[in-house]
């Protein structure tokens, strides 16, 4: 009854209008998708010209963009070749993949360890690529697990994930990982805020009192890439959705958009709706690295993993932190500031000139573009409407460049050309808007087909873009692929934004569900790809690095058997010896010092995922026979005329047994010569 009671107060009239409002753009969205759906004439106009000619690379030719995508709720990032829309890899990162053996592995396991214990899963949604200068340097790609907080670092030599990195005091990491000009940091807003420290058992009605937001500076070490949390600021509790650094004059600062600036924790669609303008909130982080030099940060305790691959033993380790360093802006005033921003705030976007920051209500029926000079100004005079929570309010004119007016339902996100052009994605109505971010003028606009979330200019996010192309990252593909059933493939739309008009080049479809994704020219990637791991640098306790080395060793109820691969035979190939009761580890290295020569291993019965080992690497699969015979195991991966020879058997034995430990390649048993043809 109480919670009836406090949502029938909610519904006073003028609010109705709001839903109401909602509603009309909800079914919008719904039309559009429809009335599209039944015009096919529409899309089939879109792609005029030359489009086949701009996407068509041909058999042999390269990519001229790597094109790294979120995957979404498959938690992983995929790689794609643009223009053609190929492809190339799926990095996993936050969930297990079978096909590689990512967190199957004894080596990867540890890298999903977190607090709770092994998360196998998590919902990736964004990217951001190392920058140095604010430009592209090809090192590496972020992401980041929404669900349960953490970060990762991907190495764009191996394409490998190397790190991940837990955030404690979050309720779900959305905002982020965005990085600074130099890579500094890279940050990480809580979504959700939630009850934090040593009071959480509190009444979920005690919002406004008890949750808190935090915003997590993650240092970046410049030469290994290493992340350690560097402090975290504790916010008011509302939603944080988006961010982006400052660069040029503004770098220095952090833009990070908020909505249920309401504090609403029930019903948010409508709850958190009702006012007409939530928050930009601006971050100066060289302020806040100056209180901590000053020691003014506090200890917190904590408990977040931290996760490493080592790159010479090809293993991660998973270390779990007990402390965290915090500073409370309500304290220490001039550390962040609130703009007012209509309405329901998502993407929050700096230009290349580091002057203007962008921010798109979802529910606004226009786009606020802000000035950071002007922001300066209002800070410097204190030009507030007054605080929130504590932090001071910047007064919405006083922030403000400019707006603009009419560019289409449901702005979501903005990235940039490098001809001072910006380009907005519009959820409800369905296109893409180019405007001009000086004079905030509309200048051309395409449909995507359908409902566009992210869209990614190559270096659109940073000083310099590379331009030439805007990517789509749709919701919906009705009509736009041959249908697989219920679930229909996610989808990605290339737009050609060399000339005044932007042109529909292509469709692709995409591996989960993309939300942001960067590009990347293939020259700044492509040199530095890594081709083999150098055999005599694996220092894996268990590496044999010639066949010499291969063994099988009891230790216990343990059997490790240091095994090689190369084409086409593994050492040893029979295993005898091992009993029920034994937990066997197959430590498989692969000797080939040759590039795209991977191996593969599987042993029938193993309740695990095969294992696929580069050349020079070495992987260890995990099996517990629970059956008394022979197993078979194989390389998985087809490697040479041979590869279907390329297997091998393990004897189980009864517990109790005495069949001797022993293991060879290429012996033909006495008893097998002497038996009779
Ligand atoms: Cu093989």
């Amino acid at each position: 009854m109480m919670e009836r009671n406090n949502l029938n107060d909610t519904f006073k009239i003028d609010e109705m209008k709001n839903l109401t409002r909602i509603i009309a753009l909800l079914a919008v969205t719904g039309a559009i998708v429809a009335v599209n759906g039944c015009k096919p004439k529409g899309p089939q106009e879109a792609v005029v010209g030359n489009a086949a000619a701009k996407v068509y690379v041909a058999p042999g030719k390269y990519d001229e963009f790597y094109n790294i995508v979120s995957g979404g709720f498959n938690g992983q990032m995929s790689i794609y070749g643009i223009p053609s829309g190929r492809l190339l890899r799926i990095v996993p990162v936050f969930s297990q993949f079978a096909e590689s053996g990512y967190g199957f592995s004894e080596e990867t396991k540890p890298m999903l360890n977190t607090s709770h214990g092994f998360v196998p899963w998590d919902d990736l949604h964004h990217i951001a690529l190392s920058v140095t200068n604010g430009e592209h340097d090809g090192r590496w790609a972020f992401g980041n697990g929404n669900n349960t907080p953490r970060v990762a670092r991907v190495s764009l030599k191996t394409f490998k994930t190397e790190e991940i990195l837990e955030l404690p005091n979050s309720g779900g990491n959305h905002s982020s990982p965005f990085i600074t000009e130099n890579s500094e940091y890279i940050v990480a807003g809580t979504r959700f805020s939630v009850p934090v420290g040593d009071n959480r058992d509190v009444p979920i009605s005690s919002y406004k009192q008890n949750f808190k937001g935090t915003i997590s500076f993650i240092k970046i070490d410049p030469a290994s890439g290493r992340m350690n949390i560097g402090f975290q600021l504790k916010t008011p509790g509302v939603d944080f959705d988006l961010s982006r650094a400052g660069k040029g004059p503004s770098h220095g600062w952090f833009f990070f958009s908020c909505y249920n600036t309401e504090q609403a924790y029930t019903l948010l669609e409508v709850n958190a709706t009702q006012k007409d303008k939530d928050f930009i909130m601006a971050v100066n982080w060289k302020k806040a690295e100056e209180y901590i030099a000053q020691g003014k940060g506090e200890k917190v305790k904590a408990k977040y993993a931290h996760n490493v691959l080592d790159e010479k033993t090809h293993t991660a380790t998973s270390e779990m932190m007990t402390e965290v360093l915090q500073l409370d802006p309500t304290v220490l005033k001039d550390i962040i500031y609130f703009i007012p921003c209509p309405k329901s705030p998502h993407g929050c976007d700096t230009d290349p000139s580091g002057e203007y920051i962008v921010a798109s209500g979802k529910l606004a029926a226009l786009i606020p573009v802000f000035s950071f000079s002007k922001i300066q100004k209002a800070i410097a005079d204190k030009d507030f409407e007054g605080e929130f929570a504590g932090i001071p309010v910047i007064k919405y004119e006083s922030a403000l460049h400019g707006e603009v007016k009419k560019p289409g339902l449901g702005p979501l996100h903005t990235e940039f050309d490098n001809e001072g052009n910006a380009y907005t994605s519009f959820f409800v109505s369905s296109e893409i808007v180019k405007w001009n971010v000086k004079s905030l003028e509309v200048l051309d606009r395409v449909p995507t087909y359908y409902s566009i979330g992210h869209l990614s200019v190559p270096g659109g996010p940073t000083r310099k873009p590379h331009g030439k192309y805007v990517i789509a990252y749709n919701k919906i593909t009705k009509d736009r692929y041959l249908p697989t059933g219920p679930e229909l493939t996610q989808s990605a739309q290339l737009y050609d934004i060399s000339g005044d008009k932007m042109q529909l080049l292509l469709d692709f479809p995409t591996t989960g569900e993309p939300h942001y994704a960067e590009a990347i020219p293939a020259s700044l990637v492509m040199p530095n790809s890594v081709k083999i791991f150098k055999i005599e640098d694996n220092n894996h306790p268990y590496a044999a690095k010639g066949e010499k080395e291969a063994k099988v060793v009891r230790k216990g109820n343990e059997v490790h058997v240091s095994m090689t691969a190369i084409r086409s035979h593994l050492v040893p190939d029979n295993i005898e010896g091992i009993k029920l009761g034994d937990v066997v580890y197959f430590h498989v290295t692969n000797l080939e010092q040759d590039w795209d020569v991977p191996h593969g291993f599987a042993i029938k019965g193993a309740a695990n995922a095969e294992i696929l080992i580069m050349p020079g690497e070495t992987q260890t699969l995990k099996w517990i026979p629970d059956e008394v015979g022979v197993s078979p195991f194989y390389c998985t991966d087809f490697c040479s005329a041979l590869h279907q020879e390329m297997q091998g058997y393990a004897r189980v034995s009864a517990a109790g047994s005495n069949t001797p430990l022993k293991f060879s390649t290429g012996v033909i048993a006495e008893e097998a010569k002497s038996s009779p043809k």
